[in-house]
């Protein structure tokens, strides 16, 4: 920004990126603060929302190697507000923005920092997730109409969430010793709002099943951490039906852009994909049930606990069965610690009924995972945990989605 004319609506922006040991910069009372980096793409997503909001706001610039202490002291994220008014609108866009976050990203950086042939490579990643984004794009920008926002809340960093499970594809190996293990929990009863759910897992070759019209449906994998809990919380009358993974019939691939599970068809024949877009939608649209706190504080710790996981404890998830020998330890050792840090955001009671549902599928299979790897959960370091999934393995949509072996 330094040799450009600052923008008006910018009233103060700290010249240095200040570092620990530093003084706080004094604030201008009653205006936003953004805390920033100048070459972070990500704070830009923020100033960008600024100026398209022409928003008077001060930035305090920041050394991110030497954070200072009175910033660590501060852990709110601001809230972006740039929504459509239309529920399947916003659903779509966190669809394009959980895309540049999975797939766009990383691909740039990559990109960035290989050369020669892997470079080169690279570029054809990043090209075809740059195709895949611009199939989202209409004539003009991807929400250009953002007509009257209607005051829902949402969040950026939650569908950044999605970008932690990319990697999430494979079940361990030894499926049946793990599906095993997973049936040595409590039951599970299918509630009584799933109208029909196919039996087997069907594939290419096999014909596409007869659909309950004006009925929601979704396409899932019974073992795959799909969210149906968001279904079952709301007693959404429904059908379901499982695919196989590995030989997709084409009757599905031709309704979804990406061929992954959860995906969920509209009674008006609309697709939606990706299990926390799916569920905000529902959320959004049914709102039997709230999932969302009402305050806007608690929303902004919702989000942050549903990253984290995304980012921080399902990556270390999946690593356990990525590594052998010593990295195997520690990477166990890595999940744990994860695990205590997710445990401190942990209140005395539940974190936020969005948040406890959309982490759940993975503390579900956290035991029979970790024992299937070798390793016994420390329960003694994890015990909010434990008494928090105690706590969980109660409810009725956890009841009712909860694994069993019984196709
Ligand atoms: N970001 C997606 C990830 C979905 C995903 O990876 N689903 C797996 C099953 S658990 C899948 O469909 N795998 C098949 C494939 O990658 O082709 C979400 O949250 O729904």
């Amino acid at each position: 920004m330094s040799n450009q004319q600052q923008p008006a609506n910018i009233i103060f922006e700290s010249s240095k990126h200040l570092e620990s040991g530093e003084p706080e910069p004094q604030l201008k009372p009653n205006l936003l603060t953004l805390y920033s980096m100048r070459f972070c793409p990500f704070a830009q997503r923020t100033r960008l929302v600024l100026q398209h909001k022409q928003l008077p706001h001060q930035i305090v610039n920041l050394n991110l190697v030497r954070k200072p202490d009175w910033f660590l002291a501060k852990t709110r994220t601001p809230e972006p507000p740039l929504y459509p008014g239309d529920a399947r609108k916003r659903a779509a866009m966190r669809l394009a923005v959980g895309k540049m976050g999975d797939s766009v990203i990383p691909a740039f950086y990559r990109w960035a920092m290989r050369r020669g042939d892997e470079q080169k490579a690279e570029w054809e990643s990043l090209l075809a997730g740059l195709t895949q984004l611009q199939a989202q794009l209409g004539d003009s920008n991807f929400f250009g109409d953002c007509d009257g926002a209607n005051g829902r809340p949402d969040d950026l960093a939650l569908d950044r969430a999605a970008a932690g499970r990319r990697k999430d594809a494979g079940l361990p190996a030894a499926r049946g010793q793990y599906r095993q293990a997973l049936k040595a929990g409590t039951g599970s009863s299918r509630g009584k709002n799933v109208l029909m759910e196919t039996a087997k897992h069907l594939e290419s070759g096999e014909p596409e099943p007869q659909l309950k019209p004006n009925l929601l449906t979704l396409y899932s994998m019974r073992f795959c951490p799909a969210h149906r809990l968001v279904l079952q919380h709301k007693q959404l009358p429904h059908q379901i039906v499982n695919l196989n993974l590995v030989r997709k019939p084409d009757w599905f691939l031709a309704k979804s852009a990406s061929g992954k599970v959860p995906a969920l068809l509209e009674p008006d024949g609309s697709v939606l994909e990706d299990s926390l877009v799916t569920s905000r939608h529902l959320e959004e649209t049914h709102r039997e049930s709230a999932l969302y706190p009402s305050n806007a504080d608690k929303r902004a710790q919702m989000d942050g606990v549903i990253a984290q996981m995304g980012e921080k404890v399902i990556p270390a998830f999946y690593r356990l069965f990525g590594v052998s020998g010593d990295e195997k330890k520690a990477a166990f050792e890595q999940l744990v610690t994860e695990l205590e840090s997710m445990q401190s955001t942990l209140g005395d009671s539940n974190f936020s009924p969005m948040a406890d549902l959309m982490i759940w599928p993975w503390f579900e299979r956290l035991k029979p995972s970790c024992s299937l790897a070798g390793f016994q959960v420390p329960e003694e370091r994890l015990k909010s945990l434990m008494s928090w999934m105690g706590r969980m393995e109660q409810q009725r949509a956890v009841l009712e989605t909860r694994n069993t072996d019984e196709a």
